[in-house]
């Protein structure tokens, strides 16, 4: 960010920004960004792509001796993953005022580890309160991370709308018991009271065409030894639907399964909230902006609902927001194997340039 001639700040929370102090002064910015932290055994283009093609437009515009009416302010936001520390988007949730800056920096990670205390250890924490610098509008370029556009052969996403996310934590308390001795119909386990819930929310999920989605991520046993029934049962649930009703009935209809299933295996089951996020849908000028860039460039644009949770959902509480998708190889992410052509990437950024571009009316 120096190197391309930004101010490099940061806030609280770790949020890393370069503003580019141009045009009208008092203007507020154009922020682009993304996130450049990564799940356990990552891909290399979820997050980090989107904060690096907006770095390159700033270069571009300022190597072409353009220059745009108001401020672009590029944004790498802090624990996008929540795998660390829930819930996810956090960073931009702080910035757009959703989580208590304090409350966010008293998180405690999986590790045992304190936020707060982490972002300092590193050398992350910055000066700066979240919100510091309102946006006027905000563009993040990202990998699809799923099988639409490279199945379709459409090089570009117009993201629309993204959904609603619930992240719970759930522990199964049974009896530790003799794997031998202990005949079934005495068991309290807590281990196959567990496959059950996976089991459930498999099938539920899978049963209506509809795009709901449920995910099972996380599983613990206790003792986890293998001559021992399990006493508990920690693992946790990623439901997902583009429609805030449908989300609604699927966590209450997880609640009510986790009672008969108590009744039915004898074992006591308790839930945390880890994180809720109502469907976002996005500005749709922005959005229209998109398909005509992308249409002036030649490249076909596809609408479409994000399936993963970004950046952008959060700061669409403060600015009109919007997403641009380019194609992921085999719909894989979350994963090494994770992979978009280099001319693809190449698009995005161009279209990423030619949306900012429009949109500061820089010539
Ligand atoms: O969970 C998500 O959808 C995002 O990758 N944080
Ligand atoms: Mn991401
Ligand atoms: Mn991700």
């Amino acid at each position: 960010m120096r190197e391309a001639g930004l101010e490099v700040m940061r806030d609280r929370i770790g949020n890393l920004f370069g503003l580019w102090r141009v045009g009208a002064a008092q203007a507020a910015p154009l922020m682009l960004g993304s996130h450049i932290d990564t799940v356990i055994n990552a891909g290399i283009y979820d997050g980090c792509y989107g904060v690096l093609a907006a770095l390159e437009v700033v270069e571009a515009l300022r190597a072409a001796g353009l220059a745009p009416e108001r401020p672009l302010l590029v944004a790498a936001f802090t624990n996008e993953e929540g795998v660390r520390y829930a819930p996810d988007m956090m960073g931009s949730l702080v910035y757009a005022g959703g989580l208590d800056v304090a409350a966010a920096l008293a998180t405690i990670g999986t590790d045992g580890t304190v936020l707060g205390e982490e972002l300092a250890r590193t050398g992350q924490a910055g000066p700066h309160e979240p919100g510091f610098l309102r946006p006027w509008a905000y563009l993040e370029l990202h990998i699809e991370q799923g099988p639409i556009l490279a199945h379709e052969g459409v090089p570009i996403g117009a993201v629309e709308n993204l959904q609603g996310i619930s992240w719970q934590r759930v522990t199964i308390e049974g009896v530790a018991n003799h794997a031998g001795t202990t005949p079934m119909a005495l068991r309290q386990d807590a281990g196959h009271a567990a496959a059950r819930v996976v089991t459930f929310l498999r099938e539920r999920a899978a049963r209506d065409a509809a795009p709901a989605v449920a995910t099972v991520g996380c599983m613990a046993f206790t003792p986890n030894a293998i001559n021992v029934i399990p006493s508990r049962a920690v693992f946790t649930v990623d439901l997902r639907d583009p429609d805030a009703a449908r989300l609604r009935a699927a966590e209450e209809e997880l609640a009510r399964f986790l009672e008969t299933l108590a009744a039915e295996e004898g074992v006591s089951i308790s839930t945390e909230h880890l994180a809720r996020f109502e469907p976002v849908v996005f500005d749709p000028v922005l959005v229209a902006t998109i398909e005509d860039a992308a249409a002036a460039r030649g490249l076909r644009a596809r609408r479409m609902t994000s399936g993963a949770g970004h950046d952008a959902q959060m700061i669409a509480r403060l600015c009109p927001a919007a997403m641009i998708f380019v194609p992921s190889r085999d719909g894989i992410s979350h994963n090494p194997r994770e992979y978009t052509a280099p001319a693809a990437l190449e698009a995005g950024a161009n279209l990423l340039l030619d949306v900012s571009r429009r949109l500061t009316a820089t010539g």
